[in-house]
């Protein structure tokens, strides 16, 4: 196929509830629709998923923007690309710059899979038609409204539910949870606002029962993470850090880690997602689906990526109704008894709402 146009329109998207991290707070979900369309009109589907600022990676929206229009697009119109595995191999000489990358590489994949007239879980030969799924919940003003906020989702049908935590705010908010929930997969996200001297208050989380904590340091630590990984009983998830099968070599080589949270924008798209899904599978280390609060349109393609053999556990992929009054996509995703569908139609599966794309 030959690519013709890459196009970028600009969404902002309030979320239903304001999402509070070890960062900052977020109120609504910025992000680009990426649209490919090859030479006979086809069109395929991406999502820029950057934030604003730079506080939770190092790309953001503007800087995304920049290098998609000054030199990812430059590397990729008017080429011919027979398998969208080669967009990596030609995006090479841009460095870094991940979530750029990814916003056009799994547009790129969703156009492929159409042409094919099949979705991309066929693509990726999977079994699952509806995944369970999890919920991730931000910190909370008091407990009793973290209580009210656990307790709707877990009414909604979530059992694996991940807390937002930070220094002042960890071991007393998931205590409270557990004691409500005895059985609930319970598990806590620091977003790398932890070091080292913070040993032993982490080391109180072992008696949560927690299924994880992830990213307790620093975005670029390996080393740390291996040390708390030898003193500490609850496994130690990692997202920040996880650019590259590379990094999840260097997990293995130092034991930093027992689980990776992939999230395809972070690694730069499909082709390098599915690398480290295999690597992860091969060295028995845990690896589920991550989420950017992304729109419909991330979130189709975090479906049809997670329904793969291999990722028996669930991800960060809740429902429509956790997010966003409106999405960008026609679709709404609802849960049924823990599990969301994923979309059976051809690519990625669900259809642009071009009016709140304002095309
Ligand atoms: O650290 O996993 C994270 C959202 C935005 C940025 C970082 C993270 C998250 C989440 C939410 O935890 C996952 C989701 O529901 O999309
Ligand atoms: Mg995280």
């Amino acid at each position: 196929m030959k690519i013709k146009s890459i196009r970028s329109y600009l969404v902002n998207l309030p979320l239903i509830t304001p999402f509070k991290t070890s960062y900052g707070e977020l109120h609504e979900k910025k992000c680009d629709i990426i649209i490919v369309t090859d030479e006979l009109g086809n069109e395929g589907y991406g999502e820029l998923v950057a934030f604003e600022t730079p506080d939770y990676v190092s790309e953001t929206l503007d800087t995304e923007r920049l290098i998609i229009s000054k030199d990812i697009i430059p590397l990729l119109i008017n080429k011919k690309i027979k398998h969208p595995e080669v967009v990596t191999e030609l995006l090479k000489p841009v460095k870094g710059h991940w979530m750029g990358k990814s916003a056009v590489e799994t547009a790129i994949w969703d156009l492929y899979a159409k042409r094919q007239h099949v979705s991309l879980s066929e693509l990726f030969h999977s079994q699952s038609k509806h995944l369970v799924v999890g919920v991730s919940v931000g910190i909370q003003e008091d407990l009793d409204l973290l209580l009210e906020q656990v307790g709707n989702y877990v009414e909604a049908g979530y059992d694996r539910v991940k807390l937002k935590i930070k220094p002042g705010y960890d071991y007393e908010p998931l205590r409270v949870i557990r004691e409500a929930y005895p059985n609930i997969m319970l598990m806590a996200d620091a977003n790398s606002a932890y070091t080292l001297k913070d040993i032993n208050q982490l080391k109180k989380l072992d008696t949560l029962n927690l299924m994880m904590v992830e990213q307790p340091f620093s975005t670029d630590d390996f080393l740390d993470h291996a040390i708390l990984a030898k003193e500490i009983e609850t496994p130690i998830c990692l997202d920040e850090n996880i650019r590259s099968i590379e990094d999840c070599k260097l997990v293995v080589a130092l034991g930093s880690a027992h689980a990776i949270n992939l999230k395809i924008p972070r690694v730069g798209g499909i082709t390098e997602a599915q690398k480290i899904v295999a690597y992860c599978l091969d060295q028995g280390l845990l690896v589920w689906l991550g989420g950017m609060l992304e729109s419909g349109v991330g979130r189709a393609l975090n479906l049809q990526f997670a329904s793969q053999a291999g990722f028996g556990f669930p991800g960060d992929i809740s429902a429509t109704s956790r997010y966003f009054h409106q999405d960008v996509i026609n679709e709404e995703f609802i849960l049924h008894n823990g599990c969301l569908p994923v979309p059976q139609g051809i690519g990625i599966g669900v259809t642009l709402n071009k009016e709140v794309l304002g095309i």
